[in-house]
């Protein structure tokens, strides 16, 4: 069994904690009045891989533990809220405080697509400042998680020979 760490971020309130909840089974979540203070923690299986994800909080007064789960991250994914081009540049910043110039491997979830007013993913993808395959995803549903988590966990893994980061949504 090989382990990768994958961390969450993303501003609060974009949908972080329910997505994490609804791709593991095991799940454990510090929420406290909705927000989560902590982490949100589970793991998922595929083939030989054990994914353990990490959820940050979102708030900024939690920066330092953001920083501290970071540490070793073999991916990253950004959650944005489609629907808040404001979560889109907190989200860009949480990166570049935690990992400068040189991020571990992202993608983003383009999360909320089920509500009006929501950017196409693809203009998310324009939007943001690095390279990265954005998927569209309404995580309280369940819907665009799949495609979006086993493909980055087979990408992590180098089981789908050939892959690369921008071609994953192409794959998925
Ligand atoms: N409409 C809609 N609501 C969502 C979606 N994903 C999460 N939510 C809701 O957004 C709120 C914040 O979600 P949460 O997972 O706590 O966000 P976090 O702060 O990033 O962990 C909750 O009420 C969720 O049910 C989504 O895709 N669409
Ligand atoms: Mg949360």
């Amino acid at each position: 069994m090989r382990h990768l760490k994958i961390l969450v971020i993303g501003h609060q309130g974009v949908g972080k904690t329910t997505l994490i909840k609804s791709v593991t089974k095991n799940t454990i979540s510090t929420d406290v009045n909705g927000r989560t203070v902590c982490l949100d923690f589970g793991t998922l299986e595929y083939r030989d891989l054990k994914a353990h994800l990490f959820g940050s909080p979102g708030m900024r007064q939690f920066n330092l533990v953001r920083k501290a789960l970071s540490s070793g991250s073999d991916g990253v994914i950004l959650v944005v809220d489609s629907t808040d081009p404001g979560s889109i540049r907190e989200g860009e910043r949480y990166l570049r405080e935690l990992f400068g110039v040189d991020p571990p491997p992202l993608v983003v979830a383009a999360n909320k697509q089920d509500l009006p007013g929501a950017i196409h993913p693809k203009k998310i993808e324009n939007i943001l400042n690095v390279p990265a395959p954005v998927f569209p995803t309404q995580a309280h549903r369940g819907i665009g998680l799949d495609p979006l988590i086993i493909n980055f966990i087979r990408y992590l893994g180098e089981i789908g020979k050939g892959l690369n980061l921008p071609t994953l949504i192409e794959k998925a």
